[in-house]
């Protein structure tokens, strides 16, 4: 058995030779970034595939959910999972906005409705919620909390790429909706991201705050940043598209290898997936039970040990995070299910290159404690 490292994800490379015809017209065109070809084929390719109605191509997601914030002109208050990455809630602070964190549900890891309605208070300005690991929020319950409230939702889908039901993507639900393209991610343009708008004038608002606020060549209407996905970026992206098919179907056989493998494991639980929509299988997430005979960390440090480096997504918690940690909303006592999820978590290797023969050894290597 080889003795390579076995890394949580790796980035799907189309065959080099297949992106050099891109690069030299880039460099016929000298055009490298602000609005180019192959940024403006993407937008109306990506729209296309995903079936939402308008793309903002963006350098990536961060400064892109840091956008939408800005875009829906929010203030005061935003409620928030802590279950995350720490870019979601990074882009609340980073608009000088209050993060709120309310619990999870334990069966999706995905923000609770319910505990929303609970947090909100008059300060509430909007809701950022995320679909952790490509698994959809409850949208409806969502919706109707935010009605009643009055305040817009914005969606965190940086792993939602290719995650759809019978109308399309999830990136549709929403006031707006971010997902990512980092080089991590299931559909990569080395960085990148994008914001999806329901109507013309929404992302016509987006596209000038991503270019600094630019409304033409001499007026500058809001205070923008600059959140352009430059040529050589959107060219991946376009290359990427052909090959998506590809990249969806090696990872659910993945999947399906470690459910059938991972079966009946005493106290590991394969995180189940809504059955309804279609996947992308962005992650393989375990949890680590009590009935297991490792701790969490133990299983991480034995894998590692194998050259297995599986990630502990999202461990430790937002609220945990030192300039979080004072919050009133972070106490462990108000977040338990964030919590018992962050200390049991675990998402194991996935990506299109992963051979067979090393998804048998990661299972054994589980298996064998
Ligand atoms: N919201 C959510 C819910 C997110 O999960 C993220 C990002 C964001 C927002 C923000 O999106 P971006 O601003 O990034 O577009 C990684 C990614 O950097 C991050 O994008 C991702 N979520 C997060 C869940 O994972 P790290 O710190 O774990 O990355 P790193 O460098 O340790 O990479 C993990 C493994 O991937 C490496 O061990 C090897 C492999 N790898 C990585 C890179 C970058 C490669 O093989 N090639 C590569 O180029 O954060």
């Amino acid at each position: 058995m080889s003795n390579e490292e076995i890394f949580v994800t790796r980035p799907f490379l189309p065959p080099l030779q297949e992106f050099l015809p891109y690069l030299e017209s880039i460099w016929a065109s000298q055009k490298l970034t602000n609005g180019g070809r192959f940024h403006q084929e993407l937008e109306g390719a990506l729209s296309q595939y995903l079936r939402v109605p308008y793309v903002s191509l963006f350098t990536n997601a961060s400064i892109a959910i840091v956008t939408a914030l800005k875009a829906l002109d929010i203030r005061g208050e935003v409620i928030t999972t802590p279950f995350s990455f720490v870019a979601t809630t990074n882009a609340i602070a980073w608009n000088g906005l209050t993060p709120v964190f309310v619990d999870i549900d334990p069966k999706t890891l995905n923000i609770d409705p319910m505990a929303i309605a609970e947090a909100a208070s008059p300060k509430t300005s909007a809701i950022l919620a995320v679909h952790c690991y490509g698994q959809p929020c409850d949208v409806v319950g969502i919706r109707q909390v935010a009605a009643r409230l009055g305040i817009p939702v914005i969606y965190d889908g940086a792993h939602c790429f290719g995650v759809a039901d019978s109308l399309g993507s999830v990136l549709r639900h929403g006031d707006l909706s971010v997902v990512s393209f980092h080089a991590t991610k299931v559909f990569n343009t080395f960085e990148g991201g994008a914001i999806v708008s329901p109507t013309a004038e929404m992302k016509q608002r987006v596209d000038y705050l991503r270019n600094f606020g630019f409304v033409d060549e001499t007026h500058v209407g809001s205070v923008g940043i600059n959140g352009k996905m430059n040529e050589v970026s959107a060219a991946m992206g376009l290359l990427q598209l052909k090959y998506v098919d590809h990249i969806l179907e090696a990872r659910s056989e993945i999947d399906s290898m470690y459910r059938e493998l991972l079966y009946n494991v005493d106290g590991l639980e394969c995180l189940d997936f809504d059955s309804s929509i279609k996947r992308n299988f962005a992650y393989f997430p375990v949890l680590v039970k009590p009935g297991f005979p490792l701790s969490r960390d133990s299983l991480y440090e034995k894998l590692r040990g194998e050259r297995i480096f599986a990630r502990r997504y999202f461990y430790p918690l937002i609220s945990n995070f030192p300039m979080y940690r004072h919050l009133p909303s972070a106490k462990e006592c108000l977040l338990p299910n964030a919590n018992s999820a962050a200390g049991q978590i675990l998402c194991l290797p996935i990506y299109p290159g992963l051979s067979r023969e090393n998804v048998f050894k990661i299972a054994e290597t589980i298996k064998s404690t």
